[in-house]
């Protein structure tokens, strides 16, 4: 008898000790642990609880339809369950409310009450809210389980810098419409909000232009190791812009010139100084072709380009790249960088142009986009242009991460990801400071990478690094507390089928 008494007490203790240990194994109610990628502003914590269930229905002012059915198909991709969308002018009493203020900038608020969760920002802010509130829901239940757990609490929040790109080279190696629209997600991931497509270049030309057709059907149709290359018509680049911007994401279109430009040389004689045609080109070098800048017809299809991708976009800049020029001498690359300039004013867009441009005069307005040298970016400055940091050192993509790495390339260093997150733009260089800066870009060139898997491999997980860089302040970034964030998303990326570099430093959660 007293043995059973005893073992039917043990019993009750074990339970007792199975039921809490297990109670600290459920997901936190404290928001403040939430493994958010850019880190925001400020987290409030109230220590409760905001469920997903079959009957959650996401409402939203009028004019943010489509960011409220981009959240409820991501809240289905994570859990399965979709929520309904319902146009709403006030607030309901439970469910999620994406709520328009009216006011511009890209800052938001996120209310995470028990019953009803509030983002309330511009149409920016409200994305970029719904982003946070997407790496907020806890995903990692018991197989089975029907809810879906957010913890409560308030966060504001608005990014440091105003520009936040990636570039992706789709001319050296050609990336489709879907393969585009991958990336886009990517970026709008984590709240990046440019995208610079690198359309023209040695190998191809990428985008339709109505009055040089054979720039495409002949320019475009090869790439790097002389497969099918393949190029966007203005419908499907308009597309795409389309697609990036229900994302808050500008499409930066960069024809680059005078160098880079094999494809077109090789599609039309007449641009040649010699009037003939070049042969196509699949090779990886750079710096052996260049426009004619003395003919007149150079500046008409200048002209014709810049028009003609104009009017698809409505973003306000368009790149001209003017990088590696190596074939142009330096007294005609300096009055054709100002020509160009003056003919991309002309149709209303603002100038981007790699460091080399600061060489020439700068027409107001005008950006400099740093990748390798400081004292053209520094003359860039005194000349009255801000600057994008793009250090090729500690921005650019296509470097391997370490020696072993079978993509990508070396010529500017390897890039682990604490290299990748590890910098500051307002302190790399002396001669750059904040008020010059508008923001950081990343750039994926593709001599070495061929289709989607593989720009996976070179971006993940070093892009949202370069995110958090261009959103959150410097002084709340470090790589030791990062990294702890970052390993947490291995998961992620697996759950989404990305392919991603495991680095060693990193401590990935299993
Ligand atoms: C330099 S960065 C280039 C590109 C190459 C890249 C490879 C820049 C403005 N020019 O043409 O693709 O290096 O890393």
């Amino acid at each position: 008898m007293k043995t059973r008494k005893k073992s039917i007490i043990g019993l009750v203790i074990l339970t007792a000790v199975l039921f809490f240990s297990s109670c600290e194994n459920e997901p936190p109610t404290d928001l403040t642990l939430t493994p958010f990628i850019p880190l925001p502003v400020s987290i409030e914590a109230t220590g409760g609880e905001f469920e997903i269930t079959v009957k959650t229905v996401v409402y939203a002012t009028e004019g943010l339809e489509v960011t409220a059915q981009i959240l409820a198909s991501q809240i289905a991709e994570k859990t399965g369950i979709m929520p309904e969308v319902e146009i709403s002018a006030t607030a309901p009493r439970k469910g999620i409310y994406i709520s328009g203020s009216g006011e511009n900038g890209e800052g938001y608020e996120l209310k995470i009450g028990k019953k009803l969760v509030t983002i309330t920002g511009s149409p920016a802010g409200c994305f970029f809210g719904v982003q946070t509130l997407l790496q907020a829901i806890n995903t990692e239940d018991e197989e089975g389980e029907k809810d879906f757990e957010i913890a409560t609490g308030i966060i504001k929040d608005k990014p440091y810098y105003e520009y936040r790109g990636a570039m992706l080279d789709v001319a050296r190696h050609f990336f489709n419409v879907e393969e585009v629209k991958q990336f886009i997600d990517f970026l709008a991931m984590y709240k990046m909000n440019v995208l610079h497509l690198h359309l023209s270049d040695d190998q191809g030309w990428r985008i339709e232009i109505k009055s040089w057709p054979n720039l495409t059907t002949y320019g475009g149709s090869l790439e790097v190791g002389g497969g099918p290359g393949g190029f966007y018509t203005q419908e499907q680049f308009k597309e795409l812009v389309q697609y990036a911007a229900d994302r808050q994401i500008t499409i930066i279109p960069e024809i680059d010139m005078p160098g880079h430009t094999n494809a077109a040389l090789a599609s039309y004689a007449e641009l040649n100084c010699n009037g003939k045609a070049t042969e196509l080109y699949t090779g990886t070098r750079v710096g052996f072709s260049t426009l004619c800048t003395d003919k007149d017809v150079t500046y008409q299809f200048i002209d014709d380009v810049v028009r003609e991708i104009s009017v698809l976009i409505p973003g306000k800049y368009f790149h001209m790249g003017g990088d590696e020029s190596h074939s142009t001498p330096l007294e005609d690359y300096i009055p054709f960088v100002e020509k160009v300039q003056k003919i991309i004013k002309s149709h209303g867009k603002e100038v981007i142009g790699w460091d080399e441009i600061a060489n020439s005069a700068i027409v107001e307005g005008t950006v400099v986009q740093f990748w390798a040298d400081e004292a053209n970016t520094t003359m860039g400055i005194a000349k009255g242009a801000k600057v994008i940091m793009s250090p090729a050192k500690k921005a650019y993509l296509d470097m391997k991460y370490n020696a072993d790495t079978e993509l990508g390339l070396r010529w500017a260093g390897l890039i682990e990801v604490d290299t990748g997150y590890d910098w500051d733009p307002e302190t790399l260089s002396d001669s750059i400071s904040r008020e010059n800066i508008l923001g950081i870009e990343a750039a994926l060139w593709s001599e070495t990478v061929t289709n989607i898997d593989e720009v996976e491999y070179m971006v993940f997980p070093r892009l949202p690094g370069y995110a958090e860089i261009g959103w959150t302040a410097p002084d709340k970034r470090n790589w030791d507390e990062y990294k702890t964030r970052l390993a947490t998303y291995g998961k992620v990326f697996e759950a989404m089928g990305i392919d991603y570099y495991k680095s060693p430093l990193v401590p990935w959660e299993e």
